[in-house]
């Protein structure tokens, strides 16, 4: 199936709790009166775009629709593309034959390592010299660790791991060295254990102090991986580890499983970051380079 395919299937749930309802409202209108409004801003929060975004996109609606008179759905996705202008970014790999490292954090379960598998994929599909190492510093749980050292055989890449428990700086120093060597690509898979949040972060800086040591920079990229299901409570996680490290962008994972798509909008909007991948399913073609014509396409088509 082709890209366009899956993100439209798989937003399926999205657009039953957002877009429909949504165009349902909107249909034939030129004009909303006060009614219609509040209606509006309720089927939008139900659709998980929040509150603050949810209040001034039925605003700039209104106010759109008073000036122009123009059809009200088709100025909706109008507003909805310019919110989300500029929120596209490639992976950022270097060419100055230094290695690029990829720190990829984020909650247990959002999809970390599969993520990294994916990308790896795709990497080694469009560039197969590039060497590409992954790091396992999610030394946290001995199951982790195998699950990307799999990864690691099945696509054909370098692992650098340590037993269960080992101090995940002390792999990424290891992964560093390798890499060093090789050049290439570096991806550190790290922990995501919630419980202990402090050490998390502490955890997760003592990675980067670990990489600006060793190279004389940071990681190049610090990508968050969240789950889309998790809806508002992913924006304040977010913020708590881009607090701690300083994210360069986000991946957002699982968008099928989830009839809060408009999460996507409500994280743009509230962190500003850049959207690097979304993932609308399991296998290695459900990743993909995030489009924000597309993601708007697929939701109001
Ligand atoms: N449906 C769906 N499942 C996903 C997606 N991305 C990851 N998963 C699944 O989420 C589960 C947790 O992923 P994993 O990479 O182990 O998460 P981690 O704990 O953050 O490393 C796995 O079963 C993945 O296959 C996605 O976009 N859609
Ligand atoms: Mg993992």
């Amino acid at each position: 199936m082709a890209w366009l395919d899956r993100l439209r299937s798989g937003l399926k749930k999205a657009r039953a709790t957002l877009t429909e309802p949504v165009s349902n409202a909107l249909r034939g209108r030129t004009s909303l009166d006060p009614t219609q409004t509040a209606e509006l801003e309720e089927l939008l929060i139900a659709g998980d775009v929040g509150g603050r975004l949810a209040a001034s996109l039925v605003e700039e609606l209104a106010e759109a629709c008073r000036r122009e008179k123009s059809d009200a759905l088709e100025t909706l996705r109008r507003i909805l593309l310019e919110r989300l202008a500029g929120s596209e970014r490639a992976l950022a790999l270097r060419t100055d034959g230094s290695p690029t490292v990829i720190l990829v954090a984020g909650v247990n379960g959002a999809g970390k390592t599969t993520t990294i598998a994916k990308i790896a994929a795709r990497l080694r599909e469009e560039n197969p010299k590039l060497p590409i190492t992954f790091a396992a510093a999610d030394t946290f749980r001995a199951a982790a660790v195998e699950q990307l050292a799999v990864w690691s055989e099945r696509l054909g890449v370098d692992i650098v791991r340590q037993q269960t428990g080992a101090d995940p700086a002390a792999v990424v120093f290891d992964a560093l060295d390798h890499v060093v060597r090789r050049g290439g690509v570096l991806f550190v898979d790290t922990a995501g254990r919630l419980q202990t949040k402090h050490n998390l972060m502490e955890e997760l800086k003592k990675i980067e102090r670990t990489v600006a040591k060793k190279l004389g920079r940071g990681p190049d990229e610090r990508l968050l991986v969240i789950d889309a299901t998790t809806g508002q409570n992913g924006i304040a996680q977010a913020e708590r580890f881009h607090d701690a490290i300083g994210l360069t962008g986000l991946v957002l994972t699982k968008l099928d499983s989830t009839a809060k798509g408009g999460v996507v909008l409500a994280i743009r909007e509230t962190l500003k970051l850049p959207i690097l991948f979304v993932g609308v399913g399991e296998t290695a073609e459900d990743l993909h380079a995030f489009s924000a014509s597309e993601f708007v396409d697929a939701m109001f088509p």
